[in-house]
């Protein structure tokens, strides 16, 4: 499966968070690339990655980082892919820091924000797939199959309820 869509995070820390983004896209069929980058601390290797990641293939870049989180605008600075930015929890700031970090990019380099945590990394993994499905009709019927399934968990959620309490 070649990999469309790289999965960073600033620390091997992240990872518990950051699998849920690798299982969905793998239930999609989407290969990706899983790597250990930091802003702060592997800056070169962080920006290589960022400047090579278009010409190597990838159509997109998820970004996972907690506290004082740079690498999703730092990725982004280093390329015109899309870049999508999980914040995570770390620290005692509940992930509100990384949240601001992430978000808060000057316009003219954006980095797609999602919600902080896991929430966050699954929908950074579907909206990836979203971007690859605009060219991959087999891929959107996968999508919409996906939010069918949704739909139909909340259904049978409301139907439990019902049968307990209505
Ligand atoms: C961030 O600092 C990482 O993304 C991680 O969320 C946080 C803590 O990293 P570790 O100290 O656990 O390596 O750069």
């Amino acid at each position: 499966m070649t990999a469309k869509v790289a999965v960073l995070m600033g620390s091997d820390s992240d990872l518990p968070v950051m699998r849920e983004a690798v299982t969905l896209l793998r239930q999609f069929g989407v290969g990706c690339e899983v790597r250990v980058l930091s802003a702060h601390r592997s800056p070169e290797a962080t920006a290589e990655f960022a400047r090579e990641a278009r010409s190597r293939g990838f159509a997109c870049i998820i970004c996972g980082a907690g506290g004082a989180a740079h690498l999703a605008g730092v990725v982004a600075a280093h390329t015109t892919l899309p870049v999508i930015g999980v914040p995570l929890v770390a620290g005692d700031l509940g992930g509100l820091d990384a949240l601001l970090a992430t978000v808060q990019m000057p316009a003219g380099v954006p980095v797609a924000t999602v919600a902080v945590g896991k929430a966050g990394a699954r929908n950074a993994a579907l909206l990836a797939v979203e971007i690859l499905a605009l060219g991959d009709p087999e891929l959107q019927q996968r999508l919409e199959a996906y939010r069918r399934a949704e739909t139909d968990k909340v259904a049978e959620k409301d139907r439990r309820v019902q049968e307990e309490l209505g």
